[in-house]
């Protein structure tokens, strides 16, 4: 009878012990905490931004937001398990969404490795329908000789694009997009601990200068801080959606290309 006793009280506490380890698994990492959220929307027949700059450990999700043929989108890495030419860092993961039909699905991808990236549309690729990621500092282009199609190869940003106020507004739009979509998914303090950051570092940076030179800045700052205040106080979605898009907005004559 003791000896049933023990083995269940060895059993309750390994139960314990996987309970544990298992709750704690997910608040462990502290680099996660450190992940900014970009969102590209996948529209007929483009990625919005087309292209974008972001860190190590950074989480880009494409989210459907178009689908009016009812065929679907895809978000595909170049790399030769794709049958397509490698246009991701040597050593870095492809990645495939697969068919994108439902408004609103995602996929989510965290960029690890520095360097280039470009992805296309499985079903589009030949009308251009392709985007660039690029991880860390300043990086080199591909050849462009690289048999793409050539609406494709006319679509990716370049290098210097993305290098310039094209590129960070770019990014800046699929910064806020993210906001707008971690407070959709109830993460308010992610989203607020994005934008406080993204406001630190605006003042100084060449983006700030581009919208001074539109007339735009004092009212793109403003909508930065409306949406503080909305974030702090747990607004709902709906308001937070319209000061991103109006935030956005003022964005447009930047990103133009
Ligand atoms: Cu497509």
């Amino acid at each position: 009878m003791e000896r049933w006793l023990a083995l269940l009280a060895a059993l309750v506490a390994a139960l314990i012990g996987v309970l544990f380890f298992w709750l704690g698994g997910p608040t462990r990492p502290s680099t996660e905490i450190a992940q900014r959220v970009f969102v590209v929307e996948v529209r007929d027949h483009y990625f919005d931004p087309p292209g974008l700059t972001v860190q190590p450990n950074d989480r880009v999700v494409w989210v459907l937001k178009e689908n009016a043929q009812g065929n679907g989108h895809t978000v595909t890495a170049y790399h030769p398990s794709q049958d397509r030419p490698l246009r991701i860092p040597a050593g870095a993961r492809p990645w495939n969404s697969g068919l994108m039909t439902q408004i609103g699905q995602s996929y989510s991808y965290v960029f690890s490795l520095a360097g280039v990236y470009d992805y296309f549309c499985a079903l589009h690729e030949q009308q251009g329908m392709v985007g660039r990621v690029i991880v860390g500092g300043p990086a080199s282009a591909f050849a462009v000789e690289q048999g793409l199609p050539a609406a494709a190869q006319s679509s990716i940003p370049t290098i210097e694009e993305l290098s310039g106020v094209v590129g960070e507004a770019f990014s800046a739009l699929a910064l806020l997009q993210g906001i707008a979509y971690l407070t959709e998914q109830s993460q308010t303090a992610l989203a607020l601990r994005q934008l406080k950051e993204f406001q630190s570092v605006f003042s100084q940076s060449a983006l700030a200068e581009a919208l001074a030179k539109q007339g735009v800045r004092e009212q793109f700052e403003n909508r930065l801080s409306v949406l503080e205040a909305l974030l702090s106080r747990g607004a709902p979605i709906s308001a937070v959606a319209q000061t991103v898009a109006h935030a956005k907005s003022l964005l447009d004559a930047l990103t133009r290309l």
